[in-house]
This record gives structure tokens, sequence and C-alpha cells, in this order.
């Protein structure tokens, strides 16, 4: 699977000097591109500079987060709440930053759950997670967040189909009994806020990734398949059979009309919807239906291409002409052509149907086939000046094609077992191109090694001319598994340095130091404490009983950037918090014993940081 081992450092220009010089930013000097990697299993965004791979800033998401309180603290452990209760992990694919009329923006950023099927919205004022909606009768959510080129609906499809609804059936019974979905969630165009619009009942196939029509093919999204025979055991085998999956053609415009009119029906489910609220505490609200389309009822609405073989990437061009199908273990890259799909479908064009959903002939869609591209393409991004690039697993490179002729005009190794690429608004209507991304698998002997687990990389191609060049390998944290990257000028200008303590709605938060309290109400004691450099206000705290439950209440009165302060105690079954300047922040705690128990600031604030400490006196 890895590609050559041992050779790695005999790679064209990395090494020299040319290639240091074109990734090196000098210190105090900013980067050019913000790129928001995925950790993976990590459940996590990492936030890196290019061209240097300089890691910014780890965001957490979907997995609690003991650095900063995220998950833990009483304002953020709702965001985790789904229809299964607390689930404090997941596993993060593909970051999709917001669009306008096509292009990345710099507003948000979402990223799906795959394992308990979510979708999360994070604010690039204050790079947080503001928002995580679950998504009923889905398992495995892999195609999922994909965006209409306005952020008119974030698209997601089932990777697994399961029972819908769900109950107790024989596994063996998947043909008859097992459904797919593809889900549309509404983005508010203002505050970004998500909300299940309407899912797509679908035959119990695989659906594995997605894009968006643009231009002429703006109103359609198209998702890949596989699995279309259906098996439920050994799909390494089973699920290999076919000698051409498909490729669903969705037109959401009509979907979306079909809503209007009534068309779909209401049906009972159960998912969460968690968000931060003004006050910035996430709340969370059970939804109890969805409205549910279903092909049959709904000419027009979407129809399969086929497409070799078991595809993955479902990628479309900047001009929204060509849509193209990875398939994993085809031999070549079919290009299919959305004008010939538009004609295919007028002139009824079919190969019979699935479930009420017309086959097209791949034939009469096809634009064209890339040959002999290498072995195991998976996905496709494009650099706005009439190339694509394709990332091969198997054969570990990156293919360079040009849109037309289907040529590969250059291929580029990389190290090792490549699987998704991408090119700062590479999947967009206008590429900001200049370099292409390879995030890796596999990275055996690039790095020291560091035990049985290795780092996963991504590695840095400059592509500004005809060939490809690697610049740069740097590691990432958890799987790197897709990126997107835009000019950092679309971000920065709008960040959120502090929050002003005049506007902190928090109904615990106190806006001076002689609001500082202690509050009993039975068992419940409130602390309202403040931070600011270098003390705790109260910093020390008696009256406590073992048996009580006790929540401070943190309330950073720092008006100015940078200034954090933490706030741990000794024996907390619980993280610490970290607390924004003019934010609040509660950590519950219970004492177990009499004593006196420390606490301290563990953000290191200022020259008195060290005496920036409590004592809390626990009396029986
Ligand atoms: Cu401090």
């Amino acid at each position: 699977m890895t590609g050559g081992c041992g050779n790695g450092s005999k790679d064209g220009v990395a090494g020299t000097g040319d290639a240091a010089s074109k990734v090196y930013v000098a210190p105090g000097t900013h980067d050019e591109f913000y790129a928001f990697m995925s950790g993976g299993f990590s459940g996590q965004v990492g936030v890196y500079g290019l061209p240097s791979g300089r890691l910014l800033r780890h965001v957490p998401v979907f997995s609690q987060n003991a650095e900063n309180g995220y998950g833990y603290s009483e304002e953020t452990k709702n965001l985790f709440m789904t229809s299964f209760g607390f689930v404090p992990w997941d596993d993060a694919h593909h970051p999709q930053l917001s669009q306008t009329d096509g292009v990345p923006d710099g507003r948000w950023l979402f990223i799906n759950g795959n394992n308990t099927p979510r979708v999360a919205r994070l604010d690039l004022a204050t790079f947080e997670t503001a928002e995580i909606i679950e998504l009923p009768h889905s398992g495995g959510n892999h195609a999922s967040p994909f965006l209409t080129p306005n952020t008119e609906y974030v698209l997601a499809g089932t990777r697994f189909s399961v029972p819908i609804p769900q109950q107790d059936v024989p596994i063996n019974t998947y043909k008859d009994n097992f459904k797919g979905t593809l889900s549309f969630i509404k983005i508010d165009s203002t505050s970004g806020a998500m909300s299940l619009a309407f899912q797509i009942l679908v035959p119990g196939f695989n659906y594995d990734l997605s894009h968006s029509g643009k231009g002429p093919s703006h109103g359609w999204a198209f998702f890949s398949t596989y699995n279309t025979e259906q098996a439920s055991t050994l799909l390494e085998v089973n699920a290999s059979r076919n000698d051409k999956d498909y490729m669903a053609a969705v037109n959401w415009k009509l979907a979306e009309r079909y809503v209007a009119e009534g068309k779909a029906k209401d049906i009972p489910a159960s998912y969460r919807h968690n968000y931060l609220d003004d006050a910035r505490i996430a709340q969370s609200e059970i939804v109890k239906s969805v409205k549910i389309l279903d092909p049959r009822e709904c000419p027009g609405m979407i129809y399969y291409i086929p497409t070799p073989k078991s595809p993955h990437g479902a990628d479309v061009d900047p001009t929204g002409e060509y849509i193209v199908g990875g398939g994993k273990l085809a031999t070549v890259i079919p290009v299919h052509s959305f004008s010939k799909m538009l004609k295919a479908i007028e002139n009824k064009e079919f190969d019979g149907e699935v479930d009420g959903i017309p086959i097209l002939k791949y034939e009469s869609v096809l634009a064209g086939e890339v040959q002999n591209p290498g072995l195991g393409p998976l996905h496709t991004e494009f650099d706005g000046k009439g190339y694509a690039y394709t990332s091969m697993f198997i054969s570990s490179e990156i293919v360079k094609w040009k849109l037309g002729t289907w040529e590969v005009v250059d291929r580029a190794p990389a190290y090792y077992s490549i699987g998704h690429l991408m090119i700062p608004g590479g999947d967009s209507r206008s590429p900001f191109g200049k370099y292409v991304i390879a995030l890796n698998k596999i990275t055996k002997d690039r790095y020291l090694p560091t035990g049985p687990e290795l780092t996963h990389s991504a590695q840095l191609y400059d592509i500004t001319g005809d060939k490809m060049k690697l610049l740069l390998d740097f590691p990432t944290i958890g799987e790197p598994h897709y990126a997107q990257a835009l000019p950092a000028s679309l971000v920065k200008d709008r960040s959120v340095k502090y929050f002003p303590i005049a506007e902190n709605t928090h109904p615990h938060a106190i806006k001076a130091e002689n609001e500082a309290r202690v509050e009993r109400d039975g068992r419940l004691v409130r602390v309202y404490m403040s931070t600011i450099r270098t003390h705790f206000a109260p910093d020390n705290i008696e009256g406590i009983r073992v048996g009580d439950s006790v929540l401070f209440h943190v309330t950073n009165l720092e008006q100015d950037w940078d200034v954090p302060h933490g706030f741990a105690v000794m024996g907390a079954n619980n993280a610490e918090l970290l607390v924004m300047p003019g934010e609040t922040r509660t950590l519950a705690w219970k004492p177990q014993a009499a004593g006196v128990i420390p606490f301290y600031c563990t953000d290191f604030c200022s020259a008195l940081h060290q005496e920036m400490q409590g004592y809390i006196r626990v009396s029986r």
C-alpha cells in the first residue's frame, strides 16, 4: 500500500534552498492562507498557516478538550447532547468553508461527525464550535457536510444505510429493510443557524461523498455511492462486484419546491439541535419530526449516473460543467457532463430504474475518461486554470490532468498513501490556487519514530508552474482527513479579540470585582468569582460542606487580547476552565472530604501569575 519506503529524501526540489525560501515565513510575519484540517478520529479541527505549515490553533469540535474545559464546563456540555445521550467523541472528516457566490467567504466552517451523525458549525470570528445538529435516519455521516454555492444548504448523505425508522430486524433482510437518506440542512444567511429542512429517502446504498453544482449546474448536487450490491457482510468482496455504481444527481431546487408544495411527509424522529445562545451558553433542544421526500412521488428530483467502480470523490469543476467520479477500484477517471446529463434526461436515455429513480445511460452523460491515471483515484480538486488534480491512494501520487482533453500532464509522488488533497478554494467556483496539499494516511520513515503510532502528514506542493514541486511536509494532529484553505485576509480582520464585559449576558456573570460573592441555596452553593491580573475574588472561601454541590461561575474581567485566565481546583473530577477575557465559564465541583483545597490560575498571565491562587475550606 505504501509507495517505496526509503526513497523519501530524493524527491525533486524539497530540501533545496529554493523550497525552503518558498515556505519560510519570517518570525513575526503572517502566513498567506489559513488551512483548516480535520483531526479525523481526534474529532477536532487543526488550524495551520500556509505556506509555513505552522499549527496555529487546535479547535475542539466533537471531542471534549480538557485543555480549555470544552465539553467539561457547564456552558459547553450541551453541545455533546444527542438522542443517545452525552456523546463526547466523534470522527470528523470534511471541513467546509461557507461560501458566497460559490467562493469561500470566511464566515463559518462546517464539519461532519461520522460516527453519531452530526454536523458542527464553527464561527471563524471566535474559532470555536457554535452549533451542532444531529441527523436522524442516518448511519455514518460521511457524505457530509457539502455546501450549496451560497450556503443555502449543508448536504449530508448517509454512509451506512439503516432501517428507517429504526427497528429490530434480521441484518440479512438488508435489501428489504435498509434505506439511505440525503439530508438538507438549511443555513440562516445572517446567523449561520442550522435547521434540518428535509431528507430524501434513497435506496439502501452507501453514500460516500458529495459536491454541489455551480454556475450552470447550480441547483443540483451530486453524491457518489458504493455498495449498490446492497451487501451487509464482507463488503470488501461483496460490495466490489458491480462494474459500475452510481453518482446520484439531485435537483435540490426542485426538491425545495416539492417540500413547499406539501409533498414531504412528516416522519417522527428524535434528534438534538445544540447551539450557543446569546449568553454563550450551549442550549440543547429535542426535535421530534422531519420532512421526508420519497423519489417515487417526486419525478425529476433525482437520477443515477453509472460510475465505475465504487466511486469515492464526487467533484465538480469550477465551471460547473464537469462532475468527476473518483472510482477507487476503477482504471480510469470518469468525467460526467452536466449539459449532456440534462439532454439525456430530456431524451429519456435511461437504463432502467431503482426505487423510482431513473438510471441514465453512462455513455449519454460521459464527457470523457482520463486514461491510465494511476491506481486508486479518490479525490479531485481544481486550480482554476483548466487543470484537475486527483489523489491516487494505491500508487501514492497526485496526478494533474487537463479538463476537456483528459490528458495527464504531470504526476508527483506523495509520502505515503494520499487520501484527500486540497487546493485553497479548490472545490469552489474560483480557486485561489498556488498550492496543492496532499493529506497522507501513512508516514512510515518520514519523521523520527514515536513508537508504534506515527504522525500523519500533510505535504505542500507549489502548483504555479507546469510541474508540481514538493516544498514541505509537516506533521498534523489526528488524521488530516480533508482540509480547506482560504486567504488569511478573509478571516483575520474579523477575529474577536475579547468579549466586551458590558455585553456579557450570562445569568451568573459579575461585571466588577465588588460583585464577587458566595450564595447558598440548600445544598447548592454558587461562587460568583472574578479573575483579573493577578488575583481571584473571592480567594478565601469558607462555609462549604461535604455533600454540597458547588458551581464556580468564573468571570474573566480582563478587557485585553490574549489574556485568558485558567481555573483549576485540586481533586476536581473535571477539567480546568480556561476563561476568555469578558467571558463567564462554570466548573461544577463536589467536595469529598473536610480540609482545605487550593485552586490556582493555569494560564501564565503576568509576572505575578504564581501568586494567582486561593483556598476553599471544606467542613463536615
Ligand atoms: Cu492568571
